[in-house]
């Protein structure tokens, strides 16, 4: 898979590219991940990349020359996305998508936007990774490499664990423990040590399903559930037998 990145500010990328499963997965050769500096690509002598915008305002706005001779000259591979917070919210679903690919780039975008023709005539697609403004796209474009490129087959090490994690599925994932059994009065759930691998999976999906419909209730709603997951779900977790003595406050009646 190759994803090419274009920014004025490669030296941000670096450190989290070269680091850890990505950085092994760079060097092994599975994922080919360039990094490009539109100012390398500038003609005029002070190797501007910026300028004031039309019709006033604060700020600068990126110049569209150095992007369009960049991506022109490199060639990356399409789809390519300007990342900025109005694009397509990026989720796993679309991850799965790109990691599917052969590949895509980016171009990000920095001060206090990109000229609009960088939209319109040179990017695929805008890209979102959430709900708040950055900076500038580099932050967003390592969330994006990081969430496709663990996808890749042979990146992970792991191939079975991207499966039961949080979003595939469409549920948060269970609780996890690890040793100690009791750390500061905390106990693990018996259930994790009972060796009984049934009970489990059920105790897994159970929490899943509550976690999920406690902090991510609008996930819940695209997820096909079983008899049993309703039952799951019915029940609150806290209540022992015989202390439901009637409706919730405010029930309706
Ligand atoms: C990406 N969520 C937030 C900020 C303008 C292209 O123009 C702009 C780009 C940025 C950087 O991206 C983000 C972002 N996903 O802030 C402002």
């Amino acid at each position: 898979m190759r994803i090419d990145i274009f920014t004025i500010f490669p030296d941000y990328l670096t450190g989290p590219l070269d680091t850890s499963l990505l950085g092994r997965a760079r060097h092994a050769g599975i994922v080919d991940v360039r990094v490009h500096d539109p100012r390398a690509y500038t003609s005029d002598p002070h190797r501007s990349v910026d300028d004031t915008p039309f019709g006033g305002g604060a700020g600068m706005v990126m110049r569209p020359e150095p992007l369009f001779d960049a991506v022109e000259a490199v060639g990356p591979p399409r789809p390519l996305f300007l990342l900025t917070p109005g694009g397509r919210r990026l989720d796993q679903h679309l991850v799965s998508e790109l990691a599917a690919g052969a590949g895509f780039s980016m171009i990000c975008g920095r001060y206090e936007g990109v000229d609009q023709r960088v939209a319109d005539h040179l990017c695929d697609g805008e890209l979102s990774v959430g709900d708040y403004v950055l900076a500038g796209g580099e932050a967003a474009a390592l969330v994006v490499v990081e969430a496709v490129t663990r996808l890749v087959p042979g990146v992970l090490g792991n191939d079975a664990s991207p499966e039961d994690e949080s979003f595939t599925g469409g549920l948060l994932e269970a609780p996890h423990y690890t040793r100690p059994a009791e750390f500061r009065g905390w106990a693990v759930p018996p259930v994790l040590r009972s060796g009984d691998h049934a009970e489990i999976a059920r105790w897994r999906r159970t929490q899943a399903l509550r976690r999920t419909q406690e902090h991510r209730p609008d996930l819940l709603r695209s997820v096909e559930l079983s008899p049993e997951d309703r039952a799951a779900l019915e029940e609150t977790g806290d209540e022992r037998p015989g202390t439901m003595t009637g409706p919730p406050p405010g029930a309706t009646p």
